[in-house]
């Protein structure tokens, strides 16, 4: 089958702003489809996005999960040795990730959370209108993930500079990449230092991580590198994903109405929310060998492009799929990817979204949008950089 090609960009302003008729397009299109203002293959349909999730053997995660290929070009960061690798590498650094992340060591902190999401909400009521992107969706996860990684309290704004930079390099260098990079100068550094381990508290994941180095599991070069993939990856996802659900739950008020009236589903509101808005909308594989995908022909050293905000959102795999309906059966969505390397953190995203969600329904009756929302601009993250609201208290 040939591939057909699209023009389409998919690191663009116009892309981020609205990215639906163009995932359609894609999708509609054909099984794969050839970028040409990239030079690479791209899958929008949830049958090819999940084959290639799950087939790392064919598609590689060890040339870079961006648009680089690290075979060809020299990466401008020290890769992750969690996400842009493959087994063993992986299997090896990622279990260490998923002892200290592991749903019982999450299950531990829900007290904790519960009493800061609804410090929070308190906060917030009082307050009544505010700006839920700075001070919702980032005020939560930057309070309550340095926490539990045993970091110190002073510079953690600098979490998001850093990942803002991290999403971005995902992508082609253009004008997002470039500012990302000057605004993450500071952040860079500061990084680096606190995923040491004299700099984390001997109880948070942190410590845990590098108490891998005393048992063997990792060696003392490579527990930073872990700690550090976990600080890349915790914060600004989860600030995209509570981000998302807020502002579903403004534009969908009777989805709140439900919401308040059985507080049990906030889990499933907060998981459908990652389905609808796909916080992390895209990733890369490369492909090993020549693959067949749907009945077209991959050749061996292809950049595949997986759009999993589109696969998502694929009516070959759901009902309604542009509604957002918090009571739908979520299974299936690869909004935490798939595969070997699926989100090793979506439990504690998880515990983050439903703790501020319930927290929120306890107290308010209706999200009020009183401002026009502001789409934030990033080559991988989905999001807002403003979202004004009012909450209406019960
Ligand atoms: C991997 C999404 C929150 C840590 C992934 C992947 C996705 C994803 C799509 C797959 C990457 C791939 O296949 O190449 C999200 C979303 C989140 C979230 C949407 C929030 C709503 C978190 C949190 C943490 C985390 C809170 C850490 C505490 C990681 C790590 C990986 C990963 C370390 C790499 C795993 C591997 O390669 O084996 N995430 N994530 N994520 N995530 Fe998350
Ligand atoms: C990592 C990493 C960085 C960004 C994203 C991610 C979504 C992982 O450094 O391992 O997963």
């Amino acid at each position: 089958m040939a591939i057909p090609d699209s023009d389409i960009d998919p690191f663009c302003a116009e892309f981020f702003e609205d990215p639906h008729p163009a995932q359609e397009a894609l999708r509609e299109a054909g099984p794969v489809v050839r970028l040409t203002r990239y030079g690479i293959l791209a899958v929008a349909r949830h049958a090819e996005v999940k084959s290639v999730l799950d087939d790392w053997q064919a598609f590689t995660s060890a040339r870079g999960v961006g648009i680089q290929d690290f075979a060809k070009e020299q990466p401008a960061r020290p890769p992750s040795i969690v996400l842009e690798t493959d087994p063993p590498l992986h299997d090896r650094t990622r279990r260490v990730q998923a002892r200290v992340l592991s749903p019982a060591a999450i299950a531990a902190l829900r007290e904790g959370f519960t009493a800061a999401a609804e410090a929070l909400a308190d906060r917030l009521l009082q307050q009544r209108e505010f700006d839920a992107i700075p001070a919702l969706a980032e005020a939560y996860p930057l309070e309550v993930f340095p926490d539990a990684m045993g970091m110190p309290r002073e510079n953690r704004h600098h979490l998001l500079p850093w990942g803002n930079l991290v999403f971005n390099s995902f992508g082609p260098k253009n004008e997002y990449l470039a500012a990302a990079i000057d605004g993450a100068k500071d952040a860079t550094p500061w990084v680096f230092e606190q995923s040491k381990r004299e700099n984390l508290t001997a109880t948070g994941f942190g410590a845990g991580i590098h108490a891998a180095a005393d048992t063997g599991d990792l060696t003392a070069e490579e527990t930073p590198q872990v700690v550090r993939s976990v600080l890349t990856a915790g914060v600004d996802t989860t600030v995209s994903g509570i981000g998302a659900a807020v502002y579903c739950l403004a534009r969908y008020p009777a989805e709140f109405a439900r919401l308040r009236a059985d507080p049990k589903l906030a889990r499933n509101a907060f998981e459908e929310a990652v389905r609808y808005e796909s916080p992390v909308q895209t990733f890369f594989r490369t492909a090993t060998r020549e693959v067949d995908l749907g009945g077209a022909t991959v050749p061996e050293g292809s950049k595949v492009l997986m759009f999993l905000g589109a696969a998502n959102r694929d009516p070959r795999k759901w009902d309604r799929p542009d509604d957002y309906d918090i009571g739908r059966r979520t299974v299936g969505h690869v909004g935490f990817g798939s595969g070997i390397h699926a989100c090793v953190g979506m439990a504690l995203a998880r515990l983050e979204g439903e703790c501020v969600l319930a927290a929120l329904a306890k107290r308010a009756t209706r999200i009020e949008i009183t401002g026009e929302p502001r789409r934030r601009y990033n080559n991988t993250l989905r999001g807002l950089a403003s979202l004004p609201v009012r909450l209406h208290a019960a």
